[in-house]
């Protein structure tokens, strides 16, 4: 019987054959890969950082917000753990070449990262109550200013407490994550909140309710509300860019996105508000920039409408365009950093270590600064010792507390810990100043400092075995309320002079807790 192919058929057919046969076991090998990929990153990654790699509890992992970390370093990240963050070794449960697979993947971009501008801002935006529409009076009794809201981390709610009897008024639910401080305005009726997704809420106080929120990132890091309470300034990862929102009803103002001249764009470290410049101040990550973004809205007169046109106009530059933005050099990045009491100077460190000294006025860096051990930010707090002022901060990579001469910017002490701490809290009335332990095996412990000896005094151990971190002082500076940050945790209240403990409140991991008069008041015993 005659073949059923002829020879020229068979020249043409069985080389695609092959051909697809190949393509079939390449297209086979590449979406076991992808599936091998996607179930290493959902298991070990997804939890923290997004199904999508847009960030959750933990940053986005994409190669735009990755610029600054060598794979060689991602690879060493995953394999030990990053200090100073919740993200744990892995090396115990992958191997090598599983972690280098992640690294792979991380620093692939994805096909399309969704755009969160204007537009989705404003489409973002829930309103429970309309500005005007609330009573004024408080729905219960207690001194405003003496208030605290306490952020438990565990169940992702917080918990408004009394300050003067230490009993709770309120708890309610909060976004996912919620992490830096609340910030308050209008005396303390109002508090907004920021979490890790991007979400800021506005919770009226008198009347135990949220009245708005609003998603202004994917990524974000933290908010600042201008002095006079008008507006809301976010700092994000995802996108690159700071957010402007009214105070009143959370609506998108402006979006400024975070480009050097270059082109370059970076992520923001972090945003205060510098209450005397009537500005933002805000660090980058990845340029080596300062930005001082002023609110001062020309002209003074006829303001209110002129904004309002400028909101119609959805976004478009009025006649002035408002939060105009100074760019200030600096010589290094910027990841963690602190604002003098007096809002003249800047200083911040590098997460490799290098510091310097910003001055906000002259607009460079004026001086190195010696912090090789790492500050979480907002974590420094200063005083007055002896004729000299100074600035103490724990060390997230170092045990020990270091103390600088803010004139000189000299270290005039290092004071040894029993370990690396993240927060450190005192008040004006107080002649002491609390760090937290966080890690390593004591970190159930927690120092009392002498603010003039600068000697630890006292040891303190709130629970043993359980972290204790993150302190406040109530707003007379009498008590000092800490944190047992362990789901089945505790806050624990501290006369402040003897160090008894005067009353403990069950908590699920409660994280920072703020004081609405240290607060408003920028206190220069805690984080502004
Ligand atoms: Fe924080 C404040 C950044 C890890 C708990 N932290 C801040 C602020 C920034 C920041 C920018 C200031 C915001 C503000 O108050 O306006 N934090 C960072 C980091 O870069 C770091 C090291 C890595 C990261 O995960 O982003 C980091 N921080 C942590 C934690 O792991 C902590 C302990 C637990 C958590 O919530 O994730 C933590 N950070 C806090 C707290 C504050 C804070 C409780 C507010 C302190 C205050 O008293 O104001």
């Amino acid at each position: 019987m005659d073949s059923l192919l002829s020879k020229q058929d068979c020249h043409e057919i069985v080389p695609a054959l092959l051909v697809t046969f190949l393509l079939l076991i390449f297209l086979y090998a590449g979406s076991a890969y992808a599936e091998v990929v996607d179930e290493l990153y959902l298991k070990f990654c997804a939890e923290c950082h997004g199904a999508d790699r847009l960030g959750g509890q933990g940053p986005a992992l994409l190669p735009e917000n990755l610029h600054r970390l060598r794979p060689a370093k991602a690879h060493k990240t995953i394999a030990e753990g990053r200090p100073a963050t919740q993200m744990p070794p892995f090396k115990e449960r992958l191997s090598d070449s599983q972690i280098e697979t992640l690294v792979k993947h991380i620093y692939t971009p994805l096909d399309d990262i969704p755009q969160w501008g204007m537009q989705q801002i404003s489409a973002s935006r829930i309103e429970h109550h309309k500005p005007g529409t609330l009573p004024d009076q408080p729905r219960f009794e207690a001194d405003i200013e003496n208030l605290f809201v306490v952020v438990e981390l565990g169940d992702h709610h917080a918990t408004l407490l009394n300050g003067d009897t230490f009993k709770p008024i309120h708890r309610f639910p909060t976004r996912f994550a919620l992490h830096g401080g609340p910030k308050y305005a209008q005396g303390g009726r109002y508090v907004y909140f920021a979490s890790r997704d991007g979400w800021i809420s506005k919770f009226d106080i008198y009347n135990l309710t949220y009245t708005s929120e609003v998603r202004a990132g994917i990524n974000t890091r933290n908010l600042a509300v201008s002095h006079d309470g008008r507006f809301v300034m976010v700092a994000n990862y995802l996108p690159h860019s700071l957010v402007v929102l009214d105070a009143e009803d959370l609506k998108p103002l402006k979006v400024i996105p975070v480009i050097d001249d270059k082109g370059n764009s970076s992520r923001v470290s972090a945003v205060y508000t510098a209450d005397p410049r009537s500005s933002f101040i805000a660090a980058l990550k990845d340029i080596t920039e300062v930005w001082e973004i002023s609110y001062e809205i020309p002209p003074p007169k006829g303001f209110g409408r002129w904004m309002h046109d400028y909101r119609e106009d959805s976004g478009e530059p009025g006649v002035t365009d408002p939060f105009p933005v100074r760019r200030i050099r600096v010589k290094d990045y910027l990841d963690d950093f602190f604002i003098t009491q007096d809002y003249t100077q800047i200083a911040g460190t590098a997460r490799d270590g290098s510091g310097q000294v910003v001055d906000l006025d002259i607009g460079r860096a004026v001086q190195a600064l010696e912090l090789p051990g790492m500050p979480h930010l907002s974590s420094a707090i200063t005083w007055r010792s002896g004729d000299r002022h100074v600035m103490a901060t724990p060390n997230i990579k170092a045990n020990k507390v270091t103390v600088i001469d803010t004139k000189s910017w000299e270290v005039i002490k290092e004071i040894p810990t029993l370990g690396p701490g993240f927060f450190m809290r005192s008040h004006e009335q107080s002649p002491y100043a609390w760090v937290d332990v966080f890690f390593g095996k004591e970190r159930d412990a927690m120092h009392v400092i002498d603010k003039q000896s600068l000697e630890i005094v006292k040891t303190l151990r709130p629970a043993e075995g359980k972290t204790s971190a993150h302190v406040e002082f109530t707003k007379d500076g009498q008590y000092a309320l800490v944190s047992v940050w362990d789901d089945d945790g505790a806050l624990v209240v501290y006369d402040a002079n003897n160090f008894n403990e005067v009353e403990r409140l069950s908590m699920k991991k409660p994280s920072g807790k703020y004081n609405v008069h240290n607060k408003l008041t920028r206190s220069s015993g805690t984080s502004h």
